[in-house]
């Protein structure tokens, strides 16, 4: 009879653990995951986390120097976050869409880590049907990579790619480095081959599920995961959440939100409108939100940061903004402050005020 209890115990426990651990939920993650999600929860507390895209491999003068940043050389500090992106690594490039050689990559995600600050990866994938950009959204591709699809192998080579580099992030004594991954970003929107006019909204679920089942299966388990739409489509709860892969696939809910008019008055009505309704979103799903991406393309407003970003992020919760990158390749496709930027002045008054926290705020 004792016997037959213990069994019977030993079973039940068993099975509770491997539900836990077959799904996304925490339990599965890895140790260092989970410390980076209380400690994004301790910083929301006192602000956001100030992120900015490729910050340490390029700027808007300069390219591939090391220990460079244009926000360090605006401010004198890091930002807390950093932004990288894998595109190409599915092809099995050397360099990344940007130039961007992945191997620097690893070896500035380790740097961000070992000095006490946070990751996020996103990934722009060539159309796997067309073999063009990720902005081909021709080919109905999603269909095409989920289980039964014609191209589900050479996906699988794709995902491998992305779970390998993700497994190599490693600090010196063979500690896992936690990242925030954005797999499948700006969905709402119809440019990339995932996005609403190149497949359902259940096939682009199947997508993210697939694709966070698929890393389980190689062992990565050093993720949180963010869903991020952009603001596109995106005017109610029930549009936000069309593409939503579930609570257990999700970490982080956050909105890609950019200014495309000269005043910023849209962009702020906007982005208002995107955060009141990420916050109530991000309650009701127990999950933490971000600003994951944004920017005013080559800032021409002197005051961007202090007048029109700051007093709208400072009214909701996140944890974590990004501004885009300044590229190194595309004049006017830069996003964060730059030494000559007419809003350098401004950044440093941005950067100045308790609730933005870059890398020695968060140490
Ligand atoms: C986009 C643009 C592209 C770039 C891509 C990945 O938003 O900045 O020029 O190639 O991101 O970084």
């Amino acid at each position: 009879m004792k016997y037959l209890i213990l069994t019977a115990f030993a079973m039940t426990f068993f099975a509770i653990q491997g539900c836990a651990t077959t799904k996304n939920g925490i339990f599965g993650k890895d140790k260092s995951v989970q410390k980076l999600e209380k400690n994004l929860m301790k910083w929301q507390k006192k602000g956001y986390l100030v992120g900015h895209q490729d910050d340490p491999v390029y700027g808007t003068t300069w390219k591939w120097d090391y220990g460079k940043s244009d926000v360090k050389s605006v401010c004198g500090e890091y930002p807390a976050i950093m932004g990288f992106d894998l595109g190409m690594i599915e092809l099995g490039a050397d360099k990344n869409l940007d130039g961007v050689p992945f191997s620097r990559i690893r070896e500035e995600i380790i740097n961000q880590y070992s000095r006490g600050g946070v990751i996020t990866i996103s990934w722009h994938p060539h159309n796997p049907v067309t073999g063009k950009s990720a902005w081909d959204n021709s080919g109905n591709a999603v269909k095409a990579v989920l289980y039964g699809g014609a191209q589900h192998s050479k996906f699988e080579i794709w995902l491998n790619a992305v779970a390998q580099f993700i497994n190599s992030l490693r600090t010196a004594d063979g500690r896992k480095i936690p990242v925030i991954f954005r797999p499948w970003h700006e969905m709402s929107g119809s440019w990339f081959w995932w996005g609403s006019k190149s497949c359902t909204a259940d096939n682009y679920i199947s997508l993210y599920q697939m694709t966070s089942d698929y890393m389980k299966s190689r062992g990565v388990n050093n993720i949180l995961y963010c869903f991020s739409p952009n603001s596109e489509n995106n005017d109610n709860e029930e549009h936000f959440l069309k593409y939503y892969p579930g609570d257990e696939y999700v970490d982080i809910i956050g909105v890609d939100i950019y200014q495309f008019d000269k005043t910023g008055e849209t962009y702020a009505k906007n982005l208002n409108d995107e955060l009141n309704l990420l916050t109530k979103i991000g309650k009701e799903h127990n999950k933490l939100i971000c600003l994951a991406e944004t920017g005013f393309r080559n800032t021409p407003d002197s005051t961007w940061f202090t007048k029109i970003l700051k007093p709208v992020i400072d009214k909701y919760p996140i944890s974590y903004m990004l501004l885009w990158r300044n590229a190194w390749d595309q004049p006017e496709e830069n996003f964060g402050p730059a030494p000559e930027k007419s809003c350098a002045k401004d950044f440093r008054e941005f950067y100045k005020a308790d609730n933005t926290l870059f890398i020695n705020d968060i140490k």
